[in-house]
């Protein structure tokens, strides 16, 4: 076998068997993963492709630059609201739109309410599975189970009768030979380490979260009408707020939702605190050796920072959240992001179904281009419906590659916790601190897989706690007499200038997530969205840098090679989304690559 290096400090050994998992499941949108397999089956060398395209960013052109966010929004239905917010944001950052108080607070209490139910539903209902083997949940005695579970939360569903019942009904699934949602696992695979009582309270707890993860989309409902995608509004939000008048009197948000508000906050905070994070420290307690999956992680990091306290600055000090880059795994020093700078950001396509005039070169958004260019690889043989493998020397994927200061870059939770701990910010340096001495680990732990998965849960608590302290704010606010939730001013297209162009930053659930836009004459002239997937997702550049995904695969060992359990469980770690990586279905909705495990 031959080896080659990567600029960013990884080793690829193309050589060995080739196994492909297409599509990759409980993710959203379409997704390949192709990897080689040394002798003992270890990953020696990863090929990630979104195998989607959409063209968003192409229909946003000629557009009403008011109306972009309701078309940005349906980007995605996962992370619903935060393509719209990001695109509110850059149509007012362009036209010098400012907004008030309270809507910048509902837009942060919507994105709170976001991050925690979008963690939960990952972890329980797209993530669990690669941890838990749902059919061992059957040896499982339920007095044991009860035992337990109430050995590590106070969480009231939790007797020998509940999880008889759950047993139950889960072996009348297995009887029956429709395994519904828990169709097609690995089951029994060796690499699955949790005794049959973990297993069993961890399956209780995902039907549980499938029902609870409703509860709290209602908080989207209140103040944007409905999820997935809620109403927003250049300039502010669109629900009127009236404290004591009756529903109807155009106001649709009274005391009454904003007291369903709150009930939904305390439930979140209790099902977090008490169901969620026990549920992480149990499972983690058994995979502590397993410790894969670093890939970029504290290493080449990004944080466009995230809740503005004050409506209209996003300076550091205004951000719960906090912004910056880290490179090269230097913690001690946390570099600027400005995503106005065209040598600090850039999309590269030589390696992506698109065409770029130079290939060489990569684009700033506000420049960037997106022409489709499907087209496979040399070494892909067949015709489009039989597709052996991907050639990675060439274009093979829709999503393009981000970098920043020429760096491929890890997005997401465990991104973010690692700026707040390295800037030294006791909300996120004591429960990663209190979570790795509970598991006994250290703090290069953080760094895996695992870590991903904990920082996940860790930020879905500190979500539900910040939604309690905007709510707070919130309800002050409106008491103190400031109703306001929307401004008009530079409503009107002939306020505009003839060009302008903005930026619009948001912390989405799986990370940065920006917009950009150029206005010409009141309409859209150019619309470009780099998102969270697109960062981790990203396939080479034309240094040969690999991306998160890639990274973070390598040097796996794989327990059974015939079933790609631990791709799964790095993979899923990042919580892919597809739809909004590629933004942009193949043209004629055809196959584009067969499903296949080889
Ligand atoms: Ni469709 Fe999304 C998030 C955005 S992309 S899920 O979070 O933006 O990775
Ligand atoms: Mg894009």
């Amino acid at each position: 076998m031959t080896s080659v290096s990567t600029p960013n400090g990884f080793t690829l050994d193309a050589g060995g068997k080739r196994m492909v998992v297409d599509p990759v499941t409980r993710i959203e949108g379409h997704m390949r993963c192709e990897v080689n397999l040394d002798e003992n089956n270890v990953i020696r060398n990863a090929v990630s492709s979104g195998t989607m395209w959409r063209g968003l960013e192409v229909i946003l052109k000629g557009r009403d630059p008011r109306d972009a966010w309701a078309f940005c929004e349906r980007i995605c239905g996962v992370c619903t609201g935060v393509h719209a917010l990001a695109s509110v944001r850059t149509v007012e950052d362009a036209l010098g739109i400012r907004i008030p108080a309270n809507a910048n607070t509902i837009r942060n209490l919507i994105t709170a309410s976001l991050w925690a139910q979008d963690h939960l539903v990952h972890f329980y209902h797209l993530h669990a599975l690669d941890w838990v083997d749902v059919v061992s949940a059957l040896k499982a005695d339920p007095k044991a189970t009860s035992a337990l579970a109430q050995s590590i939360s106070p969480w009231p569903n939790s007797s020998p009768g509940y999880f008889r019942d759950v047993q139950t009904r889960l072996q009348k699934f297995v009887d029956s030979g429709q395994l519904g949602p828990f169709m097609n696992g690995y089951w029994g695979n060796p690499a699955y380490k949790l005794p049959p009582e973990a297993n069993l309270m961890a399956v209780s707890h995902y039907l549980e979260a499938l029902d609870f993860q409703r509860e709290i989309v209602k908080i989207h409902t209140v103040f944007g009408g409905k999820n997935p995608h809620p109403n927003w509004l250049v300039g502010g939000m669109a629900c009127a707020i009236n404290l004591d008048g009756p529903l109807a009197a155009g106001a649709p948000v009274n005391m009454v939702q904003l007291n369903l508000v709150s009930s939904i906050i305390d439930q979140t905070i209790a099902f977090i605190d008490q169901v969620y994070i026990p549920d992480l420290k149990a499972i983690a307690s058994f995979y502590k050796t397993w410790q894969y999956g670093r890939g970029l992680a504290g290493r080449n990091v990004m944080s466009y920072g995230e809740f503005p306290f004050e409506a209209n600055a996003w300076t550091d000090r205004n951000l719960m959240i906090p912004r910056g880059a880290i490179v090269n795994g230097n913690l001690a020093e946390i570099h600027e992001v400005d995503a106005r700078d065209p040598g600090q950001i850039q999309e590269f396509v030589d390696h992506s179904w698109y065409k770029y005039p130079n290939e060489s070169v990569g684009l700033h958004p506000w420049s960037g281009i997106t022409d489709p260019d499907f087209r496979l690889g040399a070494k892909t043989v067949g015709t489009r419906t039989d597709i052996r493998q991907l050639d990675e020397s060439e274009k093979y994927s829709f999503i393009k590659a981000p970098r920043w200061r020429g760096h491929a870059m890890e997005v997401g939770p465990l991104s973010r916790f690692t700026i707040g701990y390295a800037r030294g910010m006791a909300e996120f340096k004591e429960p990663v601190d209190r979570l790795l001495k509970d598991l006994g680990l250290p703090f290069e732990a953080l760094f895996t897989t695992l870590g991903r998965t904990a920082a996940r849960g860790l930020e879905a608590s500190w979500a539900a706690h910040a939604m309690r302290r905007l709510h707070d704010q919130l309800m002050d606010n409106l008491k103190a007499g400031d109703l306001a939730t929307a401004s008009t001013a530079k409503w009107e297209p002939a306020s505009w200038p003839a060009e302008a162009k903005g930026v619009g930053l948001v912390e989405a659930p799986r990370g940065a997530l920006g917009h950009w836009i150029h206005i010409r004459n009141g309409k859209i002239e150019a619309y470009q969205a780099v998102v969270p997937t697109t960062w981790n997702g990203s396939p080479r550049d034309p240094a040969g840098n690999i991306g998160a995904f890639e990274a973070a695969l390598l040097n796996t060992p794989l327990a059974n090679a015939e079933q790609p359990l631990e791709i799964l469980r790095t993979l899923h770690s990042f919580d892919p989304c597809l739809a909004c990586s590629t933004h942009v279905m193949a043209p004629d909705g055809g196959e584009l690559v067969r499903v296949q495990v080889l």
